[in-house]
């Protein structure tokens, strides 16, 4: 028979948190947007290399309405060729920012289209062939909400960053 002894040690370890990042919100029809790098300082006095999309880090939620054109530009000032693909979306092919449509370094691609989706929270992120995972880690991602008669019948909380909270793992 033997003893275990548990020996539960309380370790004191202070986590320093910061506080949640909610995207700033975009709402109509045209959208300029940057691909960029910045840096963030998650831990006090150390500073953490990140892309953003006209922002340190993410993106800024991109809300739009079914039926409407929307135009897109975004200005690719990283140092690495990219793609804006539009994660859940129905879009045209051309438009639809996949590994075949490449943003090089210094130049500016401009999606548009008609939103065909029905009310939904979707998201825009790189999608380069073997780059893919690296963009997105370093911070480029953002999301889509779509909006739509039958979803503004419905009693929900709907003051973006407020009541209506961006979550983003
Ligand atoms: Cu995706």
């Amino acid at each position: 028979m033997k003893n275990i002894t548990i020996i539960l040690i309380v370790m004191n370890i202070s986590f320093s948190q910061n506080q949640l990042i909610i995207p700033p919100a975009m709402i109509g029809n045209n959208f300029d947007l940057t691909l960029q790098e910045s840096e963030m300082e998650f831990f006090p006095g150390m500073f953490t290399q990140t892309m953003g999309v006209s922002f340190p880090i993410l993106g800024p939620t991109l809300i739009m309405e079914k039926g409407e054109e929307v135009n897109i530009t975004f200005d690719n000032q990283l140092p690495d060729t990219t793609t804006i693909h539009w994660h859940g979306m129905h879009v045209p092919a051309e438009f639809d920012g996949g590994p075949h449509t490449p943003i090089p370094p210094n130049t500016i691609w401009n999606p548009h289209f008609t939103v065909k989706d029905h009310a939904s929270t979707m998201w825009y992120h790189p999608h380069l062939m073997h780059k893919t995972n690296e963009h997105v880690q370093m911070g480029i991602a953002g999301f889509v909400i779509v909006k739509d008669g039958e979803e503004a019948q419905l009693d929900l909380p709907r003051e973006y960053g407020v009541d209506d909270i961006p979550l983003v793992f």
